[in-house]
């Protein structure tokens, strides 16, 4: 690993980015769009980069379903899409939300959106391919029956801080980001880099991230740019 002098050198090869589903079905065209999901990119590819030229690792998660996915309102009788159900699995019962269909395994929906620089990707985390449970971390399913193996990965790497970007701001990158936490490592999550599928909570769920502990942050912000991309 290339190393630098400086005030830079303390976080190189500690600092993983997690770019959570940038899916196509999460684009404005797709099939559980996030409004104004595409002006990410530039942000989210500038941390790639960014993160990538200062020996980071980059991690990429996928939502990766299975056609018959619980969370699929067409998997549900009269399951209508946005409501709430109960579910139950392995003696657990649990809420889950309903969606269309979206990120079913191979489809071009599940594809990485053009334009994301998918090729500087060290690793990508697929997620939510258990038919019953769901799952918005990147780190374990919604009921944490199972782990995935980005923790693994992280720790391997004796990553210390996490910057999490991506889709959606209020599900997957939340729930990432919460883990994230919980799992050890220092939180930050850059704002400008996420959208959520609801535009109205952003601000909300934003405050609730920072009262459990991850920092919210914008490319903007000085310190930010100082410690991780210049
Ligand atoms: C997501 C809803 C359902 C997300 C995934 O990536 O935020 N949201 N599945
Ligand atoms: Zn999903």
């Amino acid at each position: 690993m290339i190393t630098t002098l400086g005030v830079h050198s303390n976080m190189l090869g500690k600092t993983a980015l997690i770019v959570v589903d940038v899916q196509n079905d999460f684009m404005e065209t797709g099939s559980l769009p996030v409004p104004s999901a595409s002006e990410i990119l530039p942000v989210v590819n500038q941390l790639i980069n960014g993160i990538k030229d200062r020996g980071g690792l980059v991690v990429a998660t996928k939502d990766w379903h299975p056609p018959n996915h619980i969370s699929f309102a067409s998997n549900t009788p009269n399951g209508k899409v946005f409501e709430t159900k109960t579910m139950e699995y392995e003696g657990e019962t649990f809420a889950q939300q309903l969606w269309p269909d979206h990120c079913v395994q191979n489809s071009k929906g599940a594809e990485f959106t053009d334009g994301l620089e998918t090729t500087k990707f060290d690793i990508t985390v697929l997620k939510g391919s258990n038919q019953n449970v769901d799952s918005y971390s990147g780190f374990a399913d919604n009921k944490y029956f199972e782990i995935t193996e980005l923790a693994k990965h992280l720790f391997t790497r004796q990553i210390e801080t996490v910057i999490v970007v991506g889709l959606a701001a209020d599900y997957c990158v939340k729930e990432t980001a919460l883990d994230a936490r919980k799992f050890g490592f220092r939180t930050i999550l850059v704002k400008e880099g996420t959208r959520g599928v609801v535009p109205d909570n952003f601000d909300s769920c934003m405050d609730d991230l920072r009262s459990k502990g991850v920092q919210v942050t914008s490319i903007q912000d000085q310190e930010f740019t100082t410690e991780f991309l210049f």
